[in-house]
C-alpha cells in the first residue's frame, strides 16, 4: 500500500492528528496495536482543559464532549483539618471538561472510522518504521489475522504510540536528547465504584501522605493515595485503603469519602520525560511518545491533544507547500510541555511537601499555600496554569 501519512497510535493525539488529515483531504492510514474495543475501554485521563475543547470543536470533533461532559469551576485543598476552595472558573475564566478519555478516545475512532471512512487497522504486531530519515520511508506490521508482514510506503510517519510505543525508538542515539525528572514519590490510582463525595478533585495534603479525590461521574469516582515508590499495590487492602482516604481527605464539615468496590489499583512511578526535538527526518513524535508528564495536574492529554493540532496544521500547509509549520513543529510543542512539566513540578512540592519528611520542604510548600490563599493575583496566575490557557505560552 501507499499512503502520505502513517499515524502510529490511535490514542488521543494520533485520531485527532488522523481526523484532521481526513478533513483537509490527505490520506492516511492509522495503526494500532490494540482492537477496537480495548481502547474504547482503557480507563485513564478524565480532564480536557477549555482550550483544547474549543479547539477541537472548531473541527467538529467535541460534539459530545461539549453535549455530554460536565465542567468544573473550582477544587478543593484539605489540610489541617480545614477546607479550602479555589475558584479556578472565576479566576481564570475557563474551566476543565470532564470526559473519561475512553470517551474520547471512541468520538474520535467513530468520527474517521464510522463517519469520514477513514483507513485504521487494529491488532497489528510488530510496527517497524524504515528509511525515517530517507526520501521513502514506510511502515511495516504483522497482520493479526493473516500473520503476514504488510508494508505500508508514505512520505510522513506520525508517531504517536505513547510512552511504550516503538516511533521513539526509531531514532538514533545521539540525533534527539531525552530529559528524565523524578519526583520520587508514587500514587496508588483508584477508581472506585462509588458517588463522589464533593464537588470535582479535592487534594488532601497531609503529613502521612497526599489523598486526592476526583469526581468522574454519579457511579465513578477517581481516588489516588501517595505510596513509597516501588510499592505494590496487593500490599494496599481496600480497608487500608478507605482508611488512609478517610484520614488524608478528612475536614471540619466535609463527609468522609462515600465506599465503593474498587475496580482499578495500580500504582503510578511519578516521573516525567521529554524527548528534544521531537523530530527526526521524516518522522514526527506528539503526545506521551515525546513526553511523559505525570499525572499530578492532569496534563499529559492536554499535551497530547496540543501536539496532534499544530502537527496536523503543519502537515496539511506541508501539503499546500508551506514547510515552515514541520521545522517549528517541535519548538512549537516544547513551548506548552516545558510549562506544564514546570507547573506540574509546583504543584508536585505543594501536594507532596508535607509528607517529605524534610522541614525546608515542608515549610516551603506550606508558604506556596498561603500565598495561593492569600493573594488574588497568585491564585489568578495558579488558576491560568491549572486550567491552561490558549494563548501560547
Ligand atoms: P496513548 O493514549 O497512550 O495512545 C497511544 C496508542 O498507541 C498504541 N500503541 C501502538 N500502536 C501501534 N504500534 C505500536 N507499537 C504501539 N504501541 C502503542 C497504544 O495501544 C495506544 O492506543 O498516547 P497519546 O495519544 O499520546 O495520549 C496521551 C494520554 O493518553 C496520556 O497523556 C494521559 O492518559 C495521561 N493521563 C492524564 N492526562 C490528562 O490530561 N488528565 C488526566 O486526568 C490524566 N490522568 C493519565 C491519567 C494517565 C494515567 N496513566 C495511564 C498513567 C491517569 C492515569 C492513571
Amino acid at each position: 500500500t501507499r499512503t502520505r501519512v502513517v499515524v502510529i497510535g490511535a490514542g488521543p493525539a494520533g485520531l485527532t492528528v488522523a481526523n484532521l488529515l481526513r478533513g483537509a483531504g490527505i490520506d492516511c492510514v492509522v495503526l494500532e496495536a490494540e482492537s477496537r474495543e480495548f481502547i474504547e475501554r482503557r480507563p485513564r485521563a478524565g480532564f480536557i482543559e477549555e482550550w483544547a475543547v474549543r479547539a477541537l470543536a472548531r473541527h467538529g470533533l467535541a460534539d459530545r464532549v461539549l453535549e455530554r461532559a460536565e465542567t468544573q469551576a473550582q477544587f478543593e485543598f484539605r489540610f489541617g483539618g480545614e477546607r479550602h476552595l479555589i475558584r479556578t472558573a472565576e479566576l481564570s475564566g475557563s474551566r476543565h471538561f470532564v470526559y473519561p478519555q475512553p470517551q474520547l478516545v471512541t468520538d474520535l475512532v467513530a468520527a474517521y472510522a464510522d463517519a469520514a471512512g477513514g483507513d485504521i487497522r487494529f491488532g497489528v504486531r510488530e510496527v517497524r518504521l524504515h528509511d525515517v530519515d530517507g526520501e521513502r520511508p514506510a511502515v511495516s506490521y504483522r497482520d493479526p489475522v493473516t500473520g503476514e508482514r504488510q508494508r505500508i510506503e508514505c512520505e510522513l510517519i506520525a508517531g504517536c504510540d505513547g510512552a511504550r510505543g516503538v516511533s521513539r525508538a526509531a531514532i538514533p542515539a545521539g540525533r534527539t536528547v531525552l530529559t528524565r525528572h523524578d519526583h520520587g514519590v508514587a500514587w496508588l490510582a483508584l477508581l472506585a465504584a462509588a458517588p463522589p463525595s464533593a464537588e470535582g478533585v479535592v487534594f488532601g495534603i497531609h503529613e502521612s501522605g497526599l489523598g486526592a479525590h476526583m469526581a468522574r461521574s454519579p457511579e465513578i469516582t477517581r481516588y489516588y493515595l501517595q505510596v513509597e515508590p516501588g510499592e505494590r499495590a496487593e500490599n494496599w487492602s481496600d480497608a487500608r485503603i478507605w482508611d488512609a482516604l478517610r484520614t488524608r481527605l478528612a475536614a471540619a464539615g466535609a463527609p468522609p469519602p462515600a465506599e465503593g468496590p474498587l475496580v482499578e489499583k495500580v500504582v503510578l512511578d511519578m516521573h516525567n520525560y521529554v524527548v528534544e526535538p521531537m523530530a527526526y527526518g521524516r518522522l514526527y513524535l506528539a503526545g506521551d511518545s515525546a513526553h511523559l508528564v505525570a499525572p499530578i495536574a492532569a496534563k499529559g492529554m492536554n499535551l497530547a491533544i496540543n501536539d496532534a493540532l499544530l502537527l496536523a496544521q503543519a502537515l496539511i500547509a506541508h501539503y499546500q507547500g508551506d514547510g515552515s509549520g514541520l521545522a517549528d513543529y517541535s519548538q512549537a510543542c516544547l513551548r506548552r510541555v516545558w510549562q506544564y512539566l514546570e507547573f506540574s513540578q509546583w504543584l508536585s512540592e505543594v501536594l507532596h511537601g508535607a509528607s517529605s519528611g524534610d522541614r525546608f520542604r515542608a515549610g516551603t510548600a506550606a508558604a506556596r499555600l498561603r500565598r495561593l490563599l492569600g493573594s488574588r493575583s497568585a491564585a489568578e496566575a495558579f488558576a491560568g496554569l491549572y486550567i491552561g490557557e490558549e494563548a501560547d505560552l
